[in-house]
Formats: C-alpha cells, structure tokens, sequence
C-alpha cells in the first residue's frame, strides 16, 4: 500500500491518542500530523512516546482557526484527515452549551471547506451513537442501524448531530468525499479522568465516593478503543464514500453493574457506591447493531469486555503519574 500523509484532529484526547499510536504502529512509512488546540481534555504528555517517531508531526493548531488549517493542510498535503477534535463531555454540554456548537458543529465545518478549497481526497467524521438519542430498557431487542433516525438529547449529542448533517449535507452537494463512523462509548487506556469507567477506578483507589447518576440503571454499550481504532482505519482505506458505519459490539453493560465490577477488581467495597442526582435528559440506553460494517469491511471487535475492562484498570493501577498529573493540573504544562 502507497504510504499516506493522515491528519488527526483531537489527536491529544482519549481516542485521537489511541488512533495515533495505532497507526504509527500499524502504517511504519504513513507520515502522522496531529492537530490539537489542547483544551483540558488534551494531554500533550500522550503524545510523548510518538513524538520520538520521525513519521509524527504535533501541530498545536484549533480546528475553528480556518487560515491556520489552511496553511498546515497546504504544506503537508494530507490524504486522509480523520476530524476526531470535539467537546466530548455530557455534563459540561449541560453547563456550558456553546464552546460545543463552536468546535463540534463550526470545526466540522472549517475542516472540510478547507478540504474542499484544497482538493483533499479523504475525510472522516469520528461521530457517536448518542446522535440517535436513546432506546428503552424493556425493548432488548431495539438496536440503532445506519437507518436509525437522528434523535439527539443532549447539547453535546445534538451538535453531533449537527456535524453529520453538515456533513451528509456536503457530501450530496459538493460529491464530497467523506465518511462517518458512529461508535458506541470507548473505554481503555488514556481516557480522561471525568468519564464514567477512569473516574470510578481512580476514585476507588482513593477510597472516594463513587457517584452513580439516578437508579444506575442506565445502560452502555461498551467498546474497548483499540477495536474501535480498528474500524475507522478499515473505514478510511476501503470504506464507501457518503456512508455511515456503526461501530459497537454488543457488550452491553448498566452503569451500577461497571460500578461493582471496579470495585470488585480493585479489592474495595461497594459501600463507596453514592447515588446521586440524575443527569439532565440522561439517555437511557444505547445500543449499536454493527451487522453493516461486519457485512462490508469484515469488522468485528476483538476485546470482550471481561478481558479490556481487567486490562484497564491494570493500565490505570501502572500509570499513576499519567492521571495524577491531570488531578494536578501539571498536564498543561508545556512537554519539556
Ligand atoms: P476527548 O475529549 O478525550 O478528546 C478531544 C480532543 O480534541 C482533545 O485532545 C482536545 O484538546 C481536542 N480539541 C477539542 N476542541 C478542539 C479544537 N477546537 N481544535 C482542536 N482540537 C480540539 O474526546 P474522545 O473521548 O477522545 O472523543 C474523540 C471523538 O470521538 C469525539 O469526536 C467524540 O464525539 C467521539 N466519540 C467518543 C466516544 C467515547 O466514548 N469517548 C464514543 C463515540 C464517539
Ligand atoms: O460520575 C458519573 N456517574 C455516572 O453515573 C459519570 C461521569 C457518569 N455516569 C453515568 C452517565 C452515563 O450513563 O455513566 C454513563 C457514562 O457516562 P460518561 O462516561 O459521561 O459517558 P456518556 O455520557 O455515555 O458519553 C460517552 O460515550 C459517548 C462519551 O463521553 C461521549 O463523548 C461519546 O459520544
């Protein structure tokens, strides 16, 4: 295969890290130019191990800045550009609404003006599966499929929403050549310390409250990140352009169940547990049928959930200084 020039946006955040060391792995001679403005989710320390890899470039630039993308995508002639950057938090859509429509919805839509001006060949939305809102918890068998109306709750999933309506909207009238995944919620190594599965381990190593939102009933369906690395690097080389693959695999999981389980695995007792006020809108169940990208790129996820969630935690317990450092504040503090 010709070796590729890829730009990753958000490539400093949970899954664009993932992504980055995945390809840089996996593609030996592809050049890797990360593109990241560093908000608090970024963590340049991620980075460090590939910025010793000659094939990787970290280019602190944000995705609304249109001249500043310009000028990068000018000089590196990308072939792919895989937009991973967004505001990814539930609760802080919540609170702050607006930074959301600005990254989400108004970067999407910078990224790819720019890929149009410029001719880029290839562009993917890494998109989320709250865009069709949620499913009841007394319908197993209801799943969301490519076909699956938009739905959003939340700020956060609504400019989602928006995003991959900019983008289908761009495909059908510019023949833009883009793709969407839509995956279910990640969870492995790198994910930032306000989310669901690092907040409660390292909550519960520190003997702290371990607060579960309403009943706890709430389900999830998990999927460890690397598989969903997998999926988009299957996307962008043999994908169909103007498609959207649902990416999830079954496995899953009510958010007390997650609870206990950390707790179990880390020797603690569930008397840390706290149910707490519900979030707003909170979305009952998410649920990803996957059979389209099974049946078209032979997708299929590798990690049960038995095993990445055991492989977390142990990666969590082995990497203190990484999460300490965001308890501190120290992570944004330029890389030495
Ligand atoms: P994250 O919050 O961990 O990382 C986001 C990254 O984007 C950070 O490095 C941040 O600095 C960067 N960023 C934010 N605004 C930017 C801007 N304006 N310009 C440049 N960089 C900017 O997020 P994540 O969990 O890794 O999610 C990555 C993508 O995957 C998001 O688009 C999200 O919607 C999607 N997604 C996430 C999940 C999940 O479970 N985490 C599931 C499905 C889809
Ligand atoms: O302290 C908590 N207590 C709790 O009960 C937190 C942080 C969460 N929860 C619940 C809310 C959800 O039902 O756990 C579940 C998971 O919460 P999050 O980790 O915040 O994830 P979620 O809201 O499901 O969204 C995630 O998956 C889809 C990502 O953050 C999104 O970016 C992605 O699109």
């Amino acid at each position: 295969m010709a070796a590729k020039t890829i730009v990753v946006t958000g490539g400093a955040g949970f899954i664009g890290s993932n992504f980055v060391y995945y390809m840089l792995n996996k593609y030996p001679d592809y050049r890797i130019i990360c593109v990241d403005c560093l908000t608090y989710a970024g963590n340049i320390h991620t980075l460090r191990k590939a910025k010793n890899n000659p094939n990787f470039r970290f280019a602190k630039i944000n995705i609304c800045d249109k001249p500043a993308i310009k000028a990068l995508f000018e000089e590196e002639k990308p072939d792919i550009v895989v937009n991973f950057a967004a505001e990814s938090h539930v609760d802080r859509s919540i609170t702050g609404p607006e930074i959301f429509v600005e990254t989400n919805v108004r970067g999407t839509q910078v990224l790819m003006e720019v890929c149009r001006e410029l001719n880029i060949p290839r562009f993917h939305q890494v998109s989320t599966d709250e865009v069709y809102g949620d499913l009841p918890l007394d319908r197993p068998d209801l799943f969301f499929t490519e076909k699956t109306p938009l739905h959003a709750s939340s700020p956060y999933s609504a400019s989602k929403a928006g995003a991959d309506m900019l983008v289908m909207a761009y495909c059908r009238t510019f023949n833009f050549p883009a793709t969407i995944s839509r995956c279910s919620n990640n969870y492995g190594p790198y994910h930032f310390p306000e989310k669901l599965i690092p907040l409660m381990i390292i909550n519960a190593l520190h003997d702290k409250p371990l607060p579960v939102y309403g009943d706890g009933k709430n389900v999830r369906d998990w999927l460890y990140v690397e598989d969903h690395c997998r999926a988009i690097d299957l996307i962008i080389h043999d994908g169909k352009i103007g498609q959207v693959y649902n990416v999830g695999g079954h496995n899953e999981m009510a958010n007390i169940d997650i609870v206990k389980l950390i707790c179990k695995e880390l020797g603690k007792s569930e008397d840390l547990i706290e149910f707490v006020e519900d979030r707003k809108g909170h979305d009952r169940r998410y649920a990803i049928d996957p059979t389209f990208i099974h049946d078209e790129l032979g997708w299929l996820p590798e990690t049960k959930f038995e095993d990445g969630i055991k492989k977390t935690i142990k990666w969590y317990v082995d990497n203190e200084a990484w999460w300490q450092d965001i308890l501190s504040g120290n992570y944004q503090k330029e890389e030495d």
